[in-house]
């Protein structure tokens, strides 16, 4: 019987937990979630088995796999009909592209917005550095919607792209970053999607804020 489990840290701050549970989930695995929680004493440990000390990380089988775009392409090679990625070459290699920006870059919006899902901050100002990451962000998902016609960015299916931006519709949300109607709808669309909202119920039921990790995590 195949054996599954992917461990992830706090529903509510990791905001790559959530991408790699996300995959999982699309990819249809049946896998067991292994918290490693914030105060635990065990969490190092844990995460040692991590070889970049980070979370999520998968255990398929004999098959160990970490950083989260590794998972995407793991999880694609053994669900290759979950359509994980598009099936149109240059589509796909878009989706690619995109995935690749939100995993390599974006720093100042992840360190200036740090993904909070119980937080609202209405009035909340973008510091200047983030700005440009922000219009970038707007822009990808325009042009990917323009051109699949949505309502996900390539089309009628949710992709790799998608569980890669779901953190920053959440925290677009949390911050209140104006969006134009068709990327607000986008974002509205991801935020309501059932994968996320039991994503979040998990998140709303974790101890209260912790201090320290209003920060970058
Ligand atoms: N590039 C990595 C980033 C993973 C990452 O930064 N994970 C954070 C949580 S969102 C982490 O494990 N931080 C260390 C810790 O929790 O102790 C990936 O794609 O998986």
């Amino acid at each position: 019987m195949t054996q599954a489990a992917l461990t992830i840290s706090s529903k509510n701050y990791s905001s790559w937990s959530l991408r790699g549970w996300l995959l999982c989930r699309m990819a249809g695995l049946d896998f067991e979630e292994v918290l490693v929680e914030m105060n635990d004493d065990a969490r190092q440990e844990l995460l040692l088995l991590s070889p970049s000390v980070l979370v999520p990380r998968l255990t398929h089988n004999d098959v160990t796999v970490w950083d989260t775009l590794a998972i995407a392409e793991y999880l694609n090679e053994v669900t290759p009909d979950a359509g994980l990625w598009p099936v149109d070459i240059a589509d796909r290699a878009r989706c690619r592209a995109v995935s690749g920006e939100m995993h390599s870059g974006f720093h100042n919006l992840r360190s200036a917005l740090p993904m909070n899902l119980k937080a609202r901050h209405e009035r909340f100002k973008i510091f200047s550095g983030a700005r440009p990451d922000v219009e970038r962000v707007k822009t990808i998902w325009a042009e990917c919607l323009e051109a699949s016609g949505g309502p996900w960015l390539f089309g009628e299916n949710p992709t790799v792209a998608d569980a890669m931006y779901a953190p920053v519709c959440s925290r677009f949300r949390t911050y209140a970053v104006e969006l134009e109607p068709k990327l607000a709808a986008y974002a509205e669309m991801v935020l309501a999607w059932p994968l996320m909202l039991e994503w979040t119920e998990g998140a709303l039921a974790e101890p209260d804020e912790i201090v320290e990790l209003e920060v970058e995590f």
